[in-house]
C-alpha cells in the first residue's frame, strides 16, 4: 500500500500568543481538566485532509498555492467545551470573512480531491485540552488575543514516542494588504 501522511491546513499562532494562552490556561483551568495541548501545537485548523498519499498532497499544495486572498485580523475571545469530541477550545466570537473564505476554499479543494469533509459547518477553534471527560467551567468573557494572519500552512501530524507533534511542511503568504 502507498505510504500516507496525516495532514491538515491550519493557521499558526504567533509564538508570543501561544505563550500568553498557555499562561492564561494555567490560571483558568484546574489540572484535572484534561490533556493540555503543548504551546507549540496550538493552531487553528482550516481543513483536515486525513491520511493522504504524496500525490494527493502535491495536488492539494498546488491548489492551495493558487489561492489569492488578503490577510485578516483574528480576535480570540470565545471559549467552550465540546462534549462529543471531549475538547475545550478557544476561538473567535465573530469569525472574520477572510477566515471563512480561506477555510471554505481549502475544504472545497479537499472535498473535490476526495478527502472526506465533515458536513458540520466550519467552527474555527484552537483546541486547548483533549480528553476532557467531565464538564469544565468555562472562563467568563473578558479574555482576548488579537493578531494579524498573513499566512496559512500545511501540517503533518506526527505521533512519535507517545507524543503528537504538528510539523509545518509548507506555507503560503496571504497578500500583505489587510482586508
Ligand atoms: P481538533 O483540534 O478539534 O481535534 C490535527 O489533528 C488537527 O486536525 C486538529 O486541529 C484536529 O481538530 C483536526 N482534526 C482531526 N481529525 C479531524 C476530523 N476527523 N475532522 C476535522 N478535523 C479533524
Amino acid at each position: 500500500m502507498a505510504e500516507t501522511r496525516r495532514l491538515f491546513f491550519a493557521l499558526q499562532l504567533p509564538k508570543e500568543v501561544q505563550q500568553q494562552i498557555i499562561q492564561w490556561r494555567a490560571t483558568q483551568f484546574p489540572e484535572e481538566t484534561g490533556r493540555p495541548v503543548a504551546a507549540e501545537n496550538l493552531h487553528l485548523t482550516l481543513a483536515f485532509l486525513g491520511d493522504i498519499s504524496a500525490e494527493k498532497q502535491q495536488a492539494l499544495s498546488l491548489l492551495a498555492g493558487r489561492i489569492r486572498q488578503r490577510g485578516f485580523t483574528l480576535t480570540i475571545d470565545d471559549a467552550g467545551q465540546w462534549v462529543r469530541s471531549n475538547v475545550v477550545w478557544i476561538g473567535p466570537r465573530h469569525a472574520p470573512l477572510g477566515l471563512i473564505q480561506l477555510a471554505n476554499m481549502l475544504r472545497a479543494q479537499a472535498a473535490r480531491s476526495g478527502c472526506y469533509q465533515s458536513p458540520q459547518p466550519f467552527h474555527p477553534h484552537i483546541t486547548l485540552y483533549r480528553n476532557t471527560t467531565r464538564a469544565v467551567a468555562i472562563p467568563p468573557p473578558g479574555f482576548r488575543w488579537q493578531f494579524k494572519v498573513e499566512a496559512f500552512a500545511l501540517y503533518e501530524s506526527v505521533f512519535k514516542q507517545g507524543r503528537t507533534r504538528y510539523q509545518q511542511l509548507q506555507s503560503w503568504s496571504l497578500s500583505n494588504k489587510e482586508e
